[in-house]
């Protein structure tokens, strides 16, 4: 083969990729908004010692990815719940307000659980619950306590990626 041929070929094909390059852009742009293959995470955190905030006032994870919540009530006589909520800080003090007045026997929890991603059971002073959920879709929610007077004062932010 002649280098003359040869460069031939290699413009031919070089050409050729630029083109499909181009046009592929939407294959391309779709590939970098996938989920990334994530596993699965666990998430620690804990009241802020007697205070009615959380120590992480925000988490992230991905979407899709399976979720463990552990919570430590880190006070000396408080009950606690973490409480993640479809939406933000509005859907958030609804859900509270149905809590307080579902009562303590419901764990402060909304009859109706339409508008709750996850929740761990009620706290005592000292003590770690959990929860674990999958991811849901990109956004923000709203993660806070139920307990009577604590929200909104005990509440953090969820990113899903
Ligand atoms: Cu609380």
């Amino acid at each position: 083969m002649n280098i003359q041929l040869r460069t031939l070929m290699i413009s031919t094909v070089l050409g050729l990729s630029l083109l499909l390059t181009a046009c592929g852009g939407s294959t391309s742009s779709s590939a970098a908004t996938a989920i990334p293959s994530t596993g699965p995470v666990t998430l620690e955190l804990g009241s802020a010692g007697d205070n009615l905030a959380f120590n992480k006032t925000a988490l992230t994870v991905f979407s899709g990815q399976q979720v463990t919540i552990k919570f430590t009530d880190n006070s000396t006589a408080l009950q606690h719940n973490w409480v993640l909520v479809k939406g933000g800080d509005d859907l958030a003090q609804q859900v509270a307000t149905e809590g307080l007045v579902a009562g303590a026997d419901k764990n402060y929890l909304p009859t109706d659980p339409a508008n709750i991603i996850a929740n761990t059971p009620l706290s005592n002073a000292g003590q770690t619950v959990e929860t674990s959920f999958t991811a849901p879709a990109p956004g923000t929610y709203t993660y806070f306590c139920t307990v009577p007077g604590h929200y909104p004062l005990m509440k953090g932010t969820l990113t899903v990626n």
